[in-house]
């Protein structure tokens, strides 16, 4: 083992990363023809970041002509996130990897990786969740995990609980030799997925992924809305349900992080939205998408506000909220509800708003 890899691995150690391993920067060709794939057949919904264009972010060269390698590194963010526990009313649930900015420990690392590199005279650039690089293909390259049946990347101890990330640069490490391990015959998370979006092939048909709606604009599809739960942002279903993470979350969460109050969402503020959840992955950085996941997580897991709350939102300036909130008094239910629903009926002028009232009011 030369010099300066041992400093590199003792820098990781240092940072806390739980996995590093090193890929040549060729093309991911495999990668691209997938992801194209599943472009044509629909399966990657309206999702832009890699997908805006596979040739370019499986082909690092293409973004850094000088690159050589990706030197990956992984973090676990579970004894910092802790877990949601059980479901409560009145609350809802962010998935671990969200319950603060966890790249940042990652991202602390790579830096410090990088500069290892560039002391030791080469070039090198962080890239973590980057339009550039399909994060996963290189950690599977650099042998930094294996991909599951949930697409997840995988790692001994860790199971699917990691954030990847890479420095590129024109160092030439030594690579390190890809995981021999795949599932086998286990699929515990394909029943798992309360949606139904992964199928045998390890493929997730992201329209129907409940992280992806999450994050995605417009209304979320109905269809969608009872298995989502009190879920505000992402799910982490298919990775609880991962036998080799099992143990790792068991010894690493203990505390209840992830749980919020649905009504102290619901009456926060824009600024106050953003100072909180700004970390989150919101379109246009629209804190209206975060209160239409929080107006079906209402639906599905009510306070003792809860009607109050939803009626609040049937005046919103803003016709998708207006529309899920019709969406949740009717699952809420009650005659409080049928007369908010109502009374909305009478002043809504939006047909997309009328028709979930319609469907709403014959539901309470
Ligand atoms: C777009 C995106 C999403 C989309 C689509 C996810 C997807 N599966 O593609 C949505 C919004 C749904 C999403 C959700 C989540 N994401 Co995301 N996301 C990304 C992003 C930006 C790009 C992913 C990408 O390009 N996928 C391309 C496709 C082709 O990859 P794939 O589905 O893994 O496909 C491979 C497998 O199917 C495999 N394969 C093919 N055939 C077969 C057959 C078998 C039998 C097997 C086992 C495998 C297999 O090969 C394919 C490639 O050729 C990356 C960051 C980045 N820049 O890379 C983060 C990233 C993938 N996300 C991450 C995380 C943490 C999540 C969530 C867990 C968050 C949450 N708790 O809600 C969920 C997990 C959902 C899931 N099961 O994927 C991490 C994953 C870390 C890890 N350990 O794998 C990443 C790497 C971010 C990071 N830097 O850490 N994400």
């Amino acid at each position: 083992m030369d010099r300066l890899w041992e400093s590199l691995q003792a820098e990781a150690t240092e940072h806390e990363l739980v996995g590093l391993g090193v890929a040549r920067a060729d093309p991911f060709g495999d990668v691209r023809h997938e992801m194209e794939r599943r472009q044509e057949e629909g399966f990657s919904g309206r999702l832009k970041f890699t997908y805006t264009d596979p040739a370019v972010s499986t082909n690092i060269g293409s973004s850094f002509p000088w690159a050589r390698r990706l030197l990956v590194a992984a973090s676990t963010y579970v004894p910092v996130a802790g877990s949601p526990g059980p479901e409560r009313p009145g609350t809802g649930r962010i998935a671990r990897f969200a319950t603060e900015n966890h790249y940042l420990a990652l991202q602390a690392g790579l830096e410090a990786l990088s500069a290892v590199l560039v002391a030791a005279g080469g070039r090198a650039e962080v890239l973590i969740d980057d339009n550039r690089l399909v994060d996963r293909a290189g950690a599977v390259r650099a042998g930094v995990g294996w991909w599951g049946k949930n697409t997840m990347v995988l790692a001994p101890k860790y199971g699917p609980w990691l954030l990847l990330g890479a420095a590129v640069t024109d160092v030439e490490l030594e690579p390190t030799a890809p995981m021999e391990r795949d599932c086998g015959a286990c699929r515990a998370c394909i029943p798992a997925c309360p949606t139904g979006a992964l199928d045998e092939s390890g493929v997730l048909d992201a329209t129907k992924c409940i992280s992806y709606w999450a994050q995605t604009p417009g209304p979320i599809p109905e269809d969608l809305r009872v298995p989502w739960g009190d879920r505000i942002y992402g799910c982490d279903d298919c990775l609880e349900a991962c036998p080799p993470g099992q143990r790792w979350l068991e010894e690493a969460a203990g505390t209840s992080a992830g749980r919020v109050d649905l009504s102290e969402v619901l009456e926060a503020s824009d600024e106050e939205l953003l100072e909180t959840y700004g970390h989150f992955y919101i379109p246009r950085r629209n804190p209206v998408f975060l209160r239409r996941n929080a107006l079906v997580a209402l639906g599905n897991s009510p306070g003792p506000n809860a009607v109050a709350l939803a009626a609040r939102y049937l005046l919103d300036p803003e016709p998708l909220l207006r529309a899920h909130a019709a969406w949740a008094l009717g699952r809420l239910g009650g005659q409080e509800a049928q007369r908010a629903l109502q009374a909305a009926w009478a002043v809504e002028a939006r047909d997309e708003v009328r028709a979930e009232i319609e469907r709403a009011n014959s539901a309470v």
